[in-house]
């Protein structure tokens, strides 16, 4: 019997070794044939995209289109795109470009601020006033530097695509003032300015991974939940959520991460195909997902009550989270804080 344990045991050290040799972990991201040159072997290859919004969004259609313009561009490379969380929520998302177990990942820039604490800039409530603004703040020096900053986490930032600009929907209230906002049990991304920011403003916030969002509604086990216009209504909140206000207390980018490990092995024509489809289907992105927000506003006013708040309210919203901006200033990094708001005020 003890020599029977004996083999057996032998029999899968040697089988765990000849599998760690050819380095084949079952759940590595995409198969490849080993070929052509360049700054990686290159070859055959299956791209995942992971998102967490459906199919019915704009996000969604920039990936399909991501996937056309890549596979046209390349006889090797193949897209696969994934959305609703199917494969994982932002967070587990990124973690698993960081291990090779996913190539591609397109989430908010909010739940990277646990990973990269400089991007928590762009969750500084009320800075970037418009979309305009926002392309050129993107589109420029800051916008690249960013992109660059992902490279000390295994991550390749490779294009700004666009969730948008954010508003409140809750079940409890119609939102006109700060005082209606006070005690709502309101969902934030999992991010801890987000979470300040409603604390200022008097609520009770919680952090919460988007998969779990809809059934947290649905349950009543929060209030609301702060999300873009297209998000909204595409996520069918209307059947769980009666108010929606414009607020637009923050405007959050969408960014197009790569796996470091899985980049390093596509050849450079590959990386350079990837890339170019990455910043063309960004552009369409965020053209797409402007025309949806408008379209979905006018819906979101006829399956909800819509709540306009008034210019000098939104004084009062934005003086009471002046304290997070200074609280946070230091721990994003007061040189990066004062460079994105000198951007925004050169792009006005
Ligand atoms: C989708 C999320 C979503 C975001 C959120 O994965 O979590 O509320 O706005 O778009 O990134």
């Amino acid at each position: 019997m003890k020599n029977l344990k004996v083999t057996f045991l032998s029999i899968l050290i040697v089988c765990t070794m000849i599998l760690a040799a050819c380095g084949g972990n079952s759940n590595s991201a995409s198969s490849s044939e080993k070929g052509s040159s360049g700054s990686g072997e290159g070859g055959k290859r299956t791209l995942r995209v992971s998102i967490g919004v459906n199919d019915k969004h704009p996000e969604y259609e920039a990936a399909m289109k991501f996937k056309e313009l890549v596979e046209a561009e390349s006889d090797d490379l193949k897209v696969e795109v994934y959305h609703s969380g199917q494969i994982a929520d932002d967070r587990s998302a990124i973690e698993m470009l960081q291990f090779g177990s996913l190539d591609i990942t397109i989430p908010s820039t909010s739940p990277l601020v646990n990973f990269v604490p400089e991007f928590g800039v762009f969750d500084l409530p009320f800075t970037i006033p418009n979309e305009e603004v926002a392309d050129k703040v993107l589109d420029g020096p800051f916008g690249d530097k960013m992109l660059e900053m992902v490279d000390d986490q295994k991550l390749v930032g490779l294009a700004w695509w666009e969730n948008g600009f954010r508003n409140l929907t809750n079940d409890v209230r119609p939102v006109a003032t700060m005082e209606d906002v006070k005690g709502l049990k309101i969902r934030t991304m999992e991010n801890e300015i987000h979470l300040d920011a409603w604390k200022a403003l008097g609520a009770n916030p919680t952090p919460m991974a988007f998969t779990e969002l809809f059934t947290a509604l649905q349950q009543g086990t929060i209030d609301g939940q702060e999300n873009p216009y297209p998000t909204i209504l595409l996520s069918k909140y209307p059947e769980v959520q009666k108010y929606v206000s414009n607020t637009s207390h923050v405007y959050t980018p969408f960014i197009f991460l790569f796996s470091k490990q899985i980049w390093e092995e596509l050849s450079s024509d590959q990386q350079k195909i990837v890339k170019k489809a990455a910043v063309e289907a960004g552009k369409f992105n965020r053209e797409r997902n402007r025309q949806v927000a408008e379209e979905s506003l006018e819906k979101l006013k006829e399956e909800m009550t819509f709540t306009e708040i008034k210019e000098e309210e939104f004084g009062k919203f934005q003086e009471a989270v002046k304290p997070v901006i200074d609280k946070y200033k230091d721990k994003i990094g007061p040189e990066i804080v004062d460079q994105f708001l000198d951007e925004i005020e050169k792009a006005k």
